[in-house]
């Protein structure tokens, strides 16, 4: 049956949520498939800007849907961002939601609600795919790879999971279905430490002609798999584990098959899809049939891997007939960053690229490259296409967002810093978050709203301590820059605006406080 037609003025006078009812009846309830990129900048993509790499199927998805130029993650790197994101809470308001290591015990506890809870309380099919970084197992360290690791993605409301423990430059390098290693070799126990070697195998420091796939320009000399250092020491796997060119189409057809399966098994239950991609995090290793795509080398290959991802997963949908009833929800963890770790060339081959666009700073930085990410809503049913949104948005709002389009209460206390902006993320309100707040890699918070943007006083330094030459954008000041006429930040005019200052202060302290 045809929902009830409105007349575009009568549409504009109605929240996102009361329009949904309204068609309705009754809320809606779209297949929700979130596909998280890591390290992917506000300007590597065709539809934001990029001119050396071609991403044809995300610009297409931009056309169909809202594409927004002033989104954010919570954090400018991966851990407190996907933590943010997930549970609607400020990862800083937690210790330990630093970038985690590999064997990091599960961050997000059973007991706390998460968007994977929300979508399970609503009736849906949950699953996550890809990379996690958000720990696994009771304690950090005492995981047993050889057995069931306990807690894990099916305690936070995950029906289903195929995951990266971390990242890819992090052991242990296996995926983990529902808990346990897949493809586990029984010949060859797993063992993980970051604190010593193993005996007897070599590490990327002490056997440096091992990496015959990537050499580390920073760090990345612990463990070596498939001929790549890795952060943390390692031992056997075999047969289990990753072939790093393989990374991309082991996520999406798992990510696919799932869709398939549960299509054809339970045509009237919704899914809720998480599909985090290793793309574009390092070691940027992708197949062979992307090499040279770019002509920026790796890391522009990478970026033809991921809308490669993005256009299978697409034309799944397709085929299945369920992409008009299908929310896609295409973002990264935090900005982009050129060097961060592999001799892979990325800064020599940019050819005038700029993962940030006009921004200033990249990935961990507090200056907007840090955390100004792309952002786009297709959903064909509901979402008018060829939108795009200037709103200020955050990934934070995500889950109180769905939970006002499902017609779900939250729990109480549940997702406190998320706020419901589902007009915006719909592309039906141009309304922005009156504040948004990011944290950059030192903790360090800034505030931005339509106007101005501040960054609190940091004892840091201005560049980043290991390696990449990358601004911090911290200043043992305050500092605050006009996002009218100075989008770049080039100029702190915090002297110039003492009320403003005081009045930013005074925001970050209500919201430290828990008082907004
Ligand atoms: C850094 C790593 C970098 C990356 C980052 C986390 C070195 C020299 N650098 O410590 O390669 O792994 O951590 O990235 O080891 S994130 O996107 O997962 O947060
Ligand atoms: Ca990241």
């Amino acid at each position: 049956m045809r929902p009830l037609l409105l007349s575009h003025s009568a549409l504009a006078l109605l929240s996102g949520a009361t329009l949904l009812h309204a068609q309705q009846g009754k809320p809606a309830r779209p297949n929700v498939l979130v596909i998280y990129a890591d390290d992917l900048g506000y300007a590597d993509l065709g539809c934001y800007g990029a001119k050396n790499v071609q991403t044809p199927n995300i610009d297409r998805l931009a056309r169909q849907g809202v594409r927004f130029t002033n989104a954010y993650a919570a954090a400018a790197t991966s851990t407190p961002s996907r933590y943010g994101m997930l549970t609607g809470q400020y990862a800083w308001r937690r210790e330990g939601t630093d970038v985690a290591p590999g064997n990091a015990g599960m961050i997000i506890r059973p007991e706390q609600y998460t968007l994977a809870d929300l979508f399970k309380q609503a009736g849906y099919a949950t699953a996550a795919f890809g990379k996690w970084h958000l720990g696994l197992g009771d304690k950090t360290g005492t995981q047993d790879w050889n057995g069931l690791v306990s807690p894990s993605l099916g305690d936070l409301g995950f029906d289903y999971s195929y995951i990266m423990a971390a990242t890819a430059d992090r052991v242990p390098c296996v995926f983990i279905e529902n808990g346990r290693v897949a493809n586990y070799d029984p010949s060859a126990p797993i063992e993980v430490s970051y604190r010593k070697p193993f005996e007897g195998e070599p590490t990327g420091k002490t056997h440096p002609e091992l990496l015959y796939n990537l050499r580390s320009s920073h760090g990345h000399d612990m463990a070596i798999v498939n001929g790549i250092g890795r952060i943390g020491y390692m031992k056997g796997g075999g047969k289990a584990l990753w072939k790093d060119e393989n990374i991309a189409d082991s996520i999406a057809t798992h990510a696919i098959s799932f869709i398939q399966t549960h299509r054809a098994e339970h045509r009237d239950q919704p899914f809720f899809v998480y599909l985090a991609t290793n793309d574009v995090h390092v070691p940027r290793f992708p197949h062979p049939r992307f090499r040279g795509q770019s002509g920026m080398g790796l890391r522009g290959d990478a970026i033809v891997q991921l809308d490669w991802t993005v256009g299978e997963v697409l034309r799944a949908l397709d085929s299945l007939g369920i992409a008009d009833d299908t929310l896609v929800l295409l973002s990264s963890d935090n900005g982009g960053v050129i060097d961060d770790g592999y001799d892979d060339q990325a800064e020599a081959l940019l050819k005038g690229h700029n993962p940030s666009g006009i921004y200033r700073g990249y990935k961990y930085s507090a200056f907007e490259g840090g955390t100004r990410i792309p952002a786009i809503v297709r959903w064909p049913r509901r979402v008018r296409g060829a939108q795009t949104s200037s709103a200020l948005v955050s990934q934070t709002d995500w889950i109180a967002s769905f939970a006002e389009l499902l017609g779900v209460k939250l729990p109480e206390g549940a997702a406190p810093d998320s706020r419901v902006q589902l007009a915006t993320w719909l592309g039906r309100s141009s309304k922005s978050r009156p504040w948004i707040l990011q944290q950059a890699a030192d903790k360090t918070l800034s505030l931005r709203n339509e106007r101005w943007k501040y960054i609190a006083p940091s004892s840091h330094g201005p560049m980043i301590t290991w390696g990449p030459k990358i601004e911090t954008g911290y200043l043992p000041t305050p500092q605050l820059y006009d996002m009218k006429r100075d989008p770049r930040e080039r100029v702190n005019v915090a002297d110039r605006h003492p009320d403003i200052i005081r009045y930013f202060q005074s925001l970050e302290a209500r919201i430290r406080a828990g008082q907004e």
